[in-house]
């Protein structure tokens, strides 16, 4: 990525004389905190080679705010809900003081508290007319389309990693017919359509630092039509792991039962949003998103990773083989 001035693009949103330091959370958009004398803010660059539309995503964005009073975008000098140079498209959010997010649960109460959160959060977005939303990244979800993504990777071998995965590359084989079930429902309109937020990991979720109370979910990038199930799902797949999506040693990476269970209680018991078709598919969501995590991440892998950001060179295989990990326990454990 090309380098950039924050001092400067800060003073594009109004801000001078600012500290700043950057925040390495996120695998796609550079995020800087900067501190000014009208307080603090999170700068963010957008990754425009994966958010192709920014400005289309910025009206999502700004559309779902409306109905979240703790987070607001800064706008710009001239009025706009972002800046775009050569250098690149910024936005600026108010950095929400007091709140603090986690990479782990380590308890079933906090596995409660994010099923009640996002049974919160799904309230509100029914709120939204979700004609009114932009596709940000079409098929996103969509494990067909994944699917052949990963085909194509394989087939091209790009940087001749393909032989050194063999076992990898066989288990997403063997799971395809079963991975596709949610798309598969979903393409054939068996399950309904809501505005979804499709990046529900543990790490997006804001809480009060003092009271513990849930604030929001941030990171409203991929907020758009979908399945509830796609946030279940990342839910799931985040909140449910004893470890961090790469963490190396798979003796630490397990699925616990008991945080599942009560995220499903906190979620799904009584919530009459919920058709019985949702309501059954709780579990498989888990395994589904992180199945489609385990593909993405082999997928890049094998392409020399292009699309996330990686601090080594095997980082989208240990990302790969932590998630099948996970998959392998949840099989054990709760079908
Ligand atoms: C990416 O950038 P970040 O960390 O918010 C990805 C998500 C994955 C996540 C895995 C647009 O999100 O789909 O779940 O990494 N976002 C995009 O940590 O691809
Ligand atoms: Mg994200």
């Amino acid at each position: 990525m090309a380098a950039f001035d924050v001092e400067s693009i800060a003073k594009e949103f109004g801000f001078d004389d600012i500290s700043f330091s950057e925040i390495s959370a996120g695998h796609i958009n550079a995020t800087y905190r900067i501190d000014t004398g009208k307080g603090s803010f999170l700068l963010q660059r957008v990754n425009t080679a994966i958010f192709t539309e920014p400005g289309k995503m910025m009206e999502n964005i700004s559309l779902v705010l409306e109905k979240i009073p703790s987070l607001f975008l800064v706008r710009t000098n001239d009025g706009r809900l972002y800046h775009e140079d050569e250098s690149g498209f910024y936005r600026v959010y108010n950095f929400i003081r007091n709140s603090i997010s986690y990479d782990k649960v380590t308890s079933p109460e906090m596995a409660a508290k994010m099923g009640e959160a996002l049974r919160s959060f799904h309230g509100m977005l029914s709120e939204i007319d979700g004609s009114r939303l932009y596709e940000t990244i079409p098929h996103f979800h969509d494990m067909f389309s994944r699917f052949e993504q990963f085909d194509e990777a394989v087939r091209n071998d790009r940087v001749g990693r393909a032989g050194k995965v063999s076992e990898e590359i066989g288990f997403m084989n063997r799971n395809r017919e079963r991975a596709e079930r949610i798309s598969s429902l979903y393409a054939s309109g068996a399950l309904p359509v809501h505005v979804t937020h499709n990046d529900t990991k543990l790490s997006n979720v804001l809480f009060d630092r003092t009271t513990g109370r849930y604030i929001t979910f941030i990171d409203l990038d991929t907020v758009m039509p979908g399945t509830v199930l796609f946030d279940t799902g990342d839910m799931i797949r985040t909140g449910c792991s004893t470890a961090e999506e790469d963490e190396k040693d798979l003796d630490k990476v397990h699925f616990s039962v008991d945080y599942f269970k009560a995220m499903e209680n906190a979620y799904v018991s009584g919530n009459e949003n919920l058709t019985e078709t949702e309501k059954s598919l709780f579990a498989e969501s888990g395994r589904t998103i992180t199945f489609i995590m385990a593909l993405r991440f082999l997928t890049d892998y094998l392409n020399g990773d292009t699309y996330y950001r990686v601090d080594y060179s095997e980082h989208n295989l240990v990302r790969t083989r932590n998630q099948m990990k996970l998959i392998e326990e949840m099989d054990k454990l709760i079908f």
